[in-house]
């Protein structure tokens, strides 16, 4: 009788305006227990959202079903950051009901626009690693694959960025601070996670010696679940974010013994596992709880993924052909040891049965060659918290070594630089090692990347291993965010011009655009788009900063993590060279120049120094050059505060030029190359990461290259420590003008300055400056030439088939994974 009542109200799709109109005043009556005659634009932003949720969950189930009858082979992917951003407007365009629902929202007397605006960001990652998940997620729906993506529910993401004086000061993010109608609670999906404690052996009635791990400390992982629905399909996946929880109310005794904070600290302990999300991005800190993090989210995953597959009855030995595990970066490494935990432990197979299964079901992923990065833990904290965990990897280590003593004998080095195991003191697990020598697969994200780390990081395992387990599967990002949902307008446009919206699913139809690129009236409808952009933007920094801009000017753009790496001190560096440069003209020689605005956004992490001052720069050199009248509007220098996911969809389909600058070989790929140049920006790069691919596709005229080559860097750097390398004299007279005070107290900036000289320079600022200036006039004299810049900009967006996280899916699934699709 239930199941012919649920088939009856799922017929019962609200997809048409009235539908809509009709669930939206239920949801505003009912599920938010309001009056209808009070209705303010959050709380249509809730009924709305609940009413694209009934939805959602439809779907879900329909995908859950069809999956559990079919039982094809699943992808996991593991990840400890998921940068989903805004949730509303993605799921009307891919459940295509924003038109409708945008009409029925309109006729109820509000615009669709405020009401998108109240929705807070999930911000549950840092960078680039966080976003490129989401962007897999929205793929893996959309494609039709039996997914399910796994992490954490922070209670906190990353951190709010406010300036006081030019500073970088961090709020916290307390995102479920009303309620969130993304996510749904399984309060019957819990999971005991144990911790501490000790190993007890015994011999089974096979004689074998077996362990038991008894721990000390016992936490519950409860499931919450993020619906992601696909585009164009019926599909909607999930992502499990785990929330820890006590495993036992307060201690009641205490209570009444009136010692209130003892009988609370349990629970407390308890809660502060998943309570905030690590604000590093890029570097690692050995903090315990964040180890705890690590091994909490997945030994509830590996018991969930446990649980389904051995709901299908099949042998362990089929375990690797139903499942795979793909590692986001080495953060869930510690899954390798935990599968291999339940295998031989719990289930009682052989080890070497059980290392087979182990190492056929997962692959890593790396995403970064950066030393400071590098993710190791002190073997003490590993074997205090997880003593059975730290016993096995210990054992893995020892049959791994064996098997490379086998093949170079009396090659003690080899040993030591293989050893999952670093032999310092004390002695640390090396995690990038043990995700090695755990899986079948690893691979970088871009081409150069990936060839790095066979040259570089991990050499010594390509030895051992031969070069077939080393792979590439180049980044990608979703079109369905990163143009349909940012850029409307433009999406619109290229739907129009080539007469269909196959471009969604399919990006390489793209290239269909090419013919357009010399069509006046297209190019005219381009240009506009790209202005409405601008025009957009500069009304967003003018609310945001206070700073008036001129959107017939060239913006410019750098927006990422702030990082040494990714060089946004030479950026501002050369808008110092640039000021000065136009502080020297006469008033006739500026009437020539191209007008800038220079764009600054992102993140550092709260302890990282060097980065904040560079924020602090920034910020100064803005407030001198912006109240600077004899340079008129030649220059305008903005920091625009807390750049996230939504911010990010304002501030990319604005940009004429984006700066992707990381010193060649240290940006593994980058992704906001790929998503400003799918909106018709032109890049100013390096020659790394995925900039030498997106150059190879769209060709020589249509992007700024320069600087240092990766195999150069090496002997640069060996050349500024052991020599006295004399710095660029343009540099120099930067310096010197930072160093005037022009900019304010210089000794504030004296420790920046400093990485440039007592520092060695070990970004390479210098080697790389005079290139730079060069390229920045190239890109003044191009966009003189108005007409073949709107080519230049229509040709990039044309030729991005190949940067779709679905082509990178689709690679995965087949080269990786072998999973198929297996639609709803
Ligand atoms: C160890 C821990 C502190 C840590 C936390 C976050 C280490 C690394 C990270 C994040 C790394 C990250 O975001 N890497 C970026 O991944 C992108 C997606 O592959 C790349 O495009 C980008 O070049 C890379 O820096």
């Amino acid at each position: 009788k239930i199941v012919g009542l649920w088939e009856k109200c799922a017929v019962n799709e609200n997809d048409d305006k009235e539908n809509f109109q009709r669930s939206f005043v239920r949801h505003v009556t009912t599920t938010l227990a309001r009056s209808v005659y009070n209705i303010d634009n959050f709380s249509a932003y809730q009924a709305t959202a609940h009413t694209v949720r009934d939805q959602l969950i439809k779907r879900w189930n329909d995908t859950q079903q069809s999956h559990t009858e079919a039982d094809p082979k699943r992808v996991y992917y593991l990840s400890l950051e998921f940068l989903l951003g805004r949730s509303l407007d993605n799921a009307l365009l891919n459940l295509g009901l924003k038109e409708n629902f945008g009409e029925g929202v309109k006729d109820l007397g509000f615009r669709m626009e405020d009401i998108l605006d109240e929705e807070v960001d999930a911000a549950l990652g840092n960078g680039g690693l966080g976003r490129l998940a989401a962007c897999y997620m929205d793929s893996l729906a959309s494609l039709d694959y039996p997914a399910w993506g796994y992490g954490l529910r922070y209670t906190y993401g990353i951190f709010q960025q406010r300036l006081k004086d030019g500073y970088q000061v961090e709020f916290p993010d307390y995102w479920l601070n009303f309620d969130n109608p993304w996510e749904l609670p399984r309060l019957d999906v819990v999971v005991d996670i144990q911790f501490g404690g000790s190993v007890n052996k015994y011999t089974d009635e096979d004689g074998r010696v077996r362990h038991v791990w008894e721990g000390n400390d016992v936490i519950k992982a409860v499931a919450y679940d993020v619906p992601i629905p696909g585009y164009g399909t019926k599909n909607c996946i999930n992502i499990r974010l785990w929330s820890s929880k006590p495993k036992r109310q307060f201690d009641l005794g205490r209570f009444n013994e009136g010692q209130y904070e003892q009988a609370v600290q349990e629970q407390m302990q308890a809660e502060n596992i998943t309570a905030v999300l690590y604000p590093n991005d890029n570097h690692m800190v050995g903090k315990e709880l964040r180890l705890k993090q690590q091994y909490f989210w997945v030994a509830a995953s590996l018991h969930d993924i446990v649980r389904r597959f051995k709901k299908s009855e099949k042998p362990w030995s089929k375990f690797p052909d139903q499942v795979a595990i793909q590692l986001n970066d080495t953060h869930p490494t510690l899954a390798i040891v935990e599968l291999q935990r339940i295998l031989v432990d719990l289930e009682g197979l052989d080890w070497d049965e059980a290392w087979n299964i182990v190492t056929r079901t997962f692959a890593f992923t790396n995403h970064t060659i950066l030393p400071e990065a590098m993710e190791k833990w002190p073997v003490p904290m590993v074997a205090y918290l997880l003593p059975r965990h730290m016993q096995i990897i210990f054992d893995v280590n020892l049959f791994f070594l064996q098997n490379v003593e086998k093949l170079f004998p009396d090659d003690r080095d080899i040993l030591a630089k293989l050893s999952i195991i670093e032999e310092a003191t004390p002695q640390f697990v090396r995690m990038a090692h043990l995700a090695i020598v755990g899986s079948h697969q690893v691979n970088g994200v871009a081409e150069l990347h990936s060839n790095l780390i066979k040259t570089t990081i991990f050499k010594d395992f390509v030895k051992f291993y031969g070069s077939e387990k080393f792979t590439n599967v180049t980044n990608g990002i979703t079109p369905r965010r990163w143009l349909h949902q940012a850029n409307p307008k433009l999406g619109d446009l290229i739907t129009e011009v080539i007469g269909s919206k196959d471009w969604l699913k399919d990006l390489s139809s793209l290239s269909k655009l090419e013919k357009f690129a010399d069509d006046k009236e297209f190019k005219k409808q381009w240009v506009t788009v790209k202005r409405s952009n601008k025009v957009r933007l500069a009304e967003y920094i003018k609310t945001h900063t206070g700073v008036v801009v001129n959107p017939n000017a060239l913006f410019d753009i750098q927006v990422k993590r702030i990082h040494e790496y990714k060089r946004q001190f030479m950026n501002i560096l050369s808008v110092i060279h640039r000021y000065n440069s136009l502080k020297k003209m006469s008033s006739e020689e500026r009437c020539e120049v191209v007008k800038r605005v220079v764009i600054f956004g992102g993140k550092a992490a709260p302890g990282y120094y060097i980065a904040k001052l560079v924020i602090k720069l920034i910020n100064s050199v803005a407030e001198v050059v912006n109240k600077d009248e004899s340079i008129e509007d030649t220059l305008k220098v903005v920091f625009i505060p807390d750049y996230n996911v939504s911010v990010a969809e304002i501030i990319i389909p604005a940009s004429d030029i984006s700066q992707h600058i990381s010193t060649a070989g240290t940006e593994a790929s980058g992704t906001s190359n790929m998503k400003f140049v799918l909106n018709g920006g032109l890049i100013l790069g390096t020659v790394d990461g995925a900039n030498i691919e997106i150059h190879e596709e769209i060709g020589d005229d249509n992007i700024f290259m320069f600087g240092n080559l990766a195999d150069q860097v090496e002997d640069l750097r060996h050349a500024h420590r052991y020599r006295n390398v004399p710095i660029d004299p343009a540099l120099q007279e930067v310096i010197n003008d930072i160093e005037s005070g022009h900019f304010g107290d210089s000794r504030i900036f004296s420790p920046l300055i400093n990485t440039l000289t007592i520092g060695k320079d070990y970004y390479l600022i210098s080697d790389d400056f005079g290139s730079y200036l060069s390229a920045q006039n190239l890109v003044d004299e191009a966009y003189k030439n108005q007409d073949d810049w709107t080519r230049k900009s229509i040709l990039c967006t044309a030729r991005m088939g190949k940067f779709s996280s679905d082509r990178a899916i689709i690679e995965y699934a087949n080269r990786i994974w072998n999973a198929k699709p297996c639609s709803a």
